[in-house]
């Protein structure tokens, strides 16, 4: 049986079966990311619900997984060489979990280095701009009076949303295969409706979009990881 006792954060999330990978997470879009990957790979794991709120992110056993108190973080107890190795960051853990499979990342060096640019796309553009998005228009942000922080997310919104409306003429993934890439950016682009910011950037003027967001909720593993670890009531 593998020993965690090295990882604080297991003192107050203990692991059931420490063999298995350890999720710490919430079902936003970056946390399903990581659920979503696990299923579709099928891989073992323990889901840990760590909740947004400064106990549990800014709690001392989370800190010590992840400095950047964010979710989603994990443990794999069978890491590289046979050593447990903790990991933070959604777009490197969809990375390491690809790498450690071989699913979900193509077959060719040519697939892999253009799933990689769309995972790194979504990490430093679609996350963060929708993110943004979101706060100006669900959130604190919605009360702020100046209009343009606003618009300006909803513009860079509007453009990304664009690029991919293009990328996916013709093609059922972003990607070539579905693939991390898929798991990477989809459930950004389903938070516009829980932001009520699908209107803002005309989602529905989409087709290409609206039908891989269908796609991808269609799938088996998607719809059962999509609400994992499960949302308190
Ligand atoms: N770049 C990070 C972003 C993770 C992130 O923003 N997590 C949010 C939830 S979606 C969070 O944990 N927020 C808690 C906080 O900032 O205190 C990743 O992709 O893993």
């Amino acid at each position: 049986m593998s020993d965690l006792s090295n990882f604080p954060i297991t003192e107050r999330w203990s692991p059931t079966n420490p063999d298995v990978i350890q999720l710490y997470s919430f079902p936003t879009p970056n946390g399903v990311k990581v659920s979503i990957a696990l299923e579709e790979m099928g891989l073992d794991y323990e889901a840990h619900l760590v909740t947004l709120s400064d106990a549990d992110v800014k709690s001392p056993e989370f800190l010590s997984l992840n400095p950047n108190n964010k979710i989603p973080a994990i443990i794999d107890p069978n890491g590289p060489d046979g050593e447990a190795l903790g990991l933070w960051e959604s777009g490197a853990i969809l990375l390491y979990l690809a790498e450690k499979t071989g699913k979900l990342i193509g077959s060719t060096a040519a697939d892999k280095a253009v799933i990689t640019q769309w995972v790194m796309f979504q990490m430093g553009g679609v996350g963060p701009m929708l993110g943004q998005l979101g706060f100006f228009t669900k959130f604190a942000g919605k009360d702020i009076e100046d209009p343009r922080p606003r618009e300006r997310y909803q513009n860079e919104a509007k453009r990304l949303l664009a690029v991919l409306e293009k990328q996916l003429e013709g093609r059922d993934w972003i990607a070539g295969d579905f693939s991390i890439a898929d798991i990477a950016i989809v459930p950004w682009l389903n938070a516009l409706a829980y932001y009520g910011a699908q209107e803002a950037v005309g989602w529905t003027d989409h087709p290409n979009l609206v039908a891989w967001h269908k796609r991808f909720y269609a799938r088996p593993a998607v719809d059962k990881a999509k609400n994992i670890p499960p949302r308190p009531e």
